[in-house]
C-alpha cells in the first residue's frame, strides 16, 4: 500500500504475532470507503450543520422532523452500503485472535458505544419505555422517503409532488451520486459510491409524518442512538470500562481506527489501553487525527483504511 513505511509495518506485524488481547476502537472513518458520509470534517454529515440540532436531545424536541428527516437518510444510505476491506480485515482478525479481540465501535455493530441506528425507542423513555429492535423498514413512514427527494433533485420527479415533499435537501448528494452513476442513472463502471455532505435539513414535518409509539400512543419514536448529553448505555459502559479495570489481563494491542478521537468517554479508551500496557496503532486518513503518540512504541499508518487494514491485518 503506498505511504506504509515497510519498516513499521513488519514491526507492527511481528507484535500483531505476539497479541492475545487486542482492543480496537472504531469511528466513521471504517465505513467511508463503503459510501458512508463521517461527522465532522468537510466531506462531513455535519459540515455546515449544528450539530446541536440533530444530535441532542433538545434539538430532537425543538424539531423531530428534521432530526428523522437526518437518520431516514442515514438509515436508507446504511442499508444501500456493504461492509469494505477493513471490515472483512477486521473480522478476520477478531476471528483469529478471538475471544481475546474486541471491538469497540461508535457507530456499527459489537460493542455499539453509540447505539444503532436500527433500533428505535420511544422518546418518553421513562414514562414508556418502547423498544424496539431491528428496524429496517425504510422508509419508516411515507414524509421520510428519502429516495423522492435525491430522484426530485436529480429531477427524474418534480419536487414537491405526492407525498408532500419533505423539505430536506439532499442535492448535495444527489448531485454528487448523478456525477458517479450518469445522467441517466445508470452505474458507471468501477465507480464508488461517495459519502454525502452538505445536506440541509429544513423539516415542516408534523408529528404526525414521524414514527408513533405504538405502546403509548402518545410519542413518537426516536433512534435508538446516544446523543451529545446521554449517557452511554449503562451495560455496554460497563463491559467497555471492565476492559480496562487494574484487575483483568493486560492488553497487548489496541487499534484506533477511523476516529477523529473527539467523543468522550470513548476518546479516552487507547489511553486506558495504554496503561494496561497496550502498544497504539493509529489508522486515519488524516495524521492530525492521531493523538498521544510514543515514539518507537506507537504507530500512525496514515490512509484509507479500506486499503491500509488488510495490509495491515494479514
Ligand atoms: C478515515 C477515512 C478513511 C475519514 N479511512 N480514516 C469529557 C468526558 C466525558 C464526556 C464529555 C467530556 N467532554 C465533553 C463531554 C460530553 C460529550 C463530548 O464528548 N463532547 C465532545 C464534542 C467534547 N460526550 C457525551 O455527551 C457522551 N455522553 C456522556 O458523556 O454522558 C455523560 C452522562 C452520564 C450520565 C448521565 C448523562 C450523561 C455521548 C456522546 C454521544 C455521541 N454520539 C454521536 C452520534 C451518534 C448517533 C448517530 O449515529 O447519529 O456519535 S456524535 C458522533 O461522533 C457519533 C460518533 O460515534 C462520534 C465520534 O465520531 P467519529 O466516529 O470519530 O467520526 P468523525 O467524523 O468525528 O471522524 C471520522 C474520522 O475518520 C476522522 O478522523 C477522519 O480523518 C477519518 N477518516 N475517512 C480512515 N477512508
Amino acid at each position: 500500500t503506498p505511504g506504509l513505511n515497510p519498516k513499521e509495518v513488519a514491526d507492527f506485524h511481528n507484535m500483531l504475532k505476539q497479541s492475545k488481547r487486542i482492543v480496537a476502537v472504531l469511528g466513521a472513518g471504517i465505513s467511508a470507503s463503503s459510501g458512508l458520509a463521517t461527522f465532522r470534517g468537510t466531506n462531513g454529515l455535519w459540515h455546515g450543520q449544528d450539530m446541536m440540532q440533530v444530535a441532542t436531545p433538545a434539538g430532537f424536541r425543538r424539531d423531530p422532523g428534521l432530526v428523522w428527516q437526518f437518520y431516514a437518510y442515514r438509515r436508507h444510505a446504511a442499508l444501500q452500503a456493504r461492509p469494505n476491506p477493513a471490515h472483512y480485515a477486521l473480522a478476520e482478525l477478531a476471528r483469529r485472535v478471538c475471544p481475546g479481540c474486541v471491538t469497540l465501535t461508535q457507530n456499527a455493530q459489537l460493542k455499539q458505544l453509540h447505539g444503532n441506528l436500527f433500533d428505535l425507542c420511544c422518546f418518553d423513555a421513562v414514562g414508556c419505555g418502547y423498544v424496539e429492535k431491528d428496524n429496517f423498514k425504510d422508509p419508516l413512514t411515507p414524509a421520510l422517503d428519502t429516495t423522492r427527494d435525491e430522484a426530485a433533485a436529480m429531477g427524474r420527479i418534480e419536487p414537491g409532488s405526492k407525498p408532500k415533499a419533505n423539505g430536506m435537501l439532499l442535492a448535495g448528494i444527489a448531485r454528487k451520486n448523478a456525477q458517479i452513476l450518469g445522467e441517466k442513472g445508470e452505474e458507471q463502471p468501477g465507480a464508488r459510491p461517495r459519502p454525502m455532505c452538505d445536506i440541509r435539513l429544513s423539516s415542516g414535518l408534523s408529528k404526525e409524518d414521524l414514527p408513533q409509539c405504538p405502546q403509548c400512543k402518545a410519542n413518537i419514536l426516536r433512534p435508538s442512538v446516544v446523543w451529545f448529553g446521554e449517557a452511554l448505555a449503562e451495560s455496554t459502559a460497563q463491559e467497555a470500562e471492565a476492559l480496562f479495570a487494574e484487575d483483568t489481563e493486560p492488553i497487548d494491542l489496541c487499534l484506533v481506527i477511523g476516529t477523529s478521537s473527539k467523543v468522550w468517554p470513548t476518546a479516552g479508551y487507547a489511553e486506558k489501553a495504554r496503561k494496561k500496557g497496550a502498544r497504539i496503532a493509529t489508522v486515519n486518513i488524516d495524521a492530525g487525527d492521531a493523538k498521544g503518540l510514543r515514539p518507537g512504541k506507537d504507530w500512525v499508518f496514515v490512509g484509507d483504511a479500506a486499503q491500509v487494514l488488510p495490509e495491515l491485518l494479514k
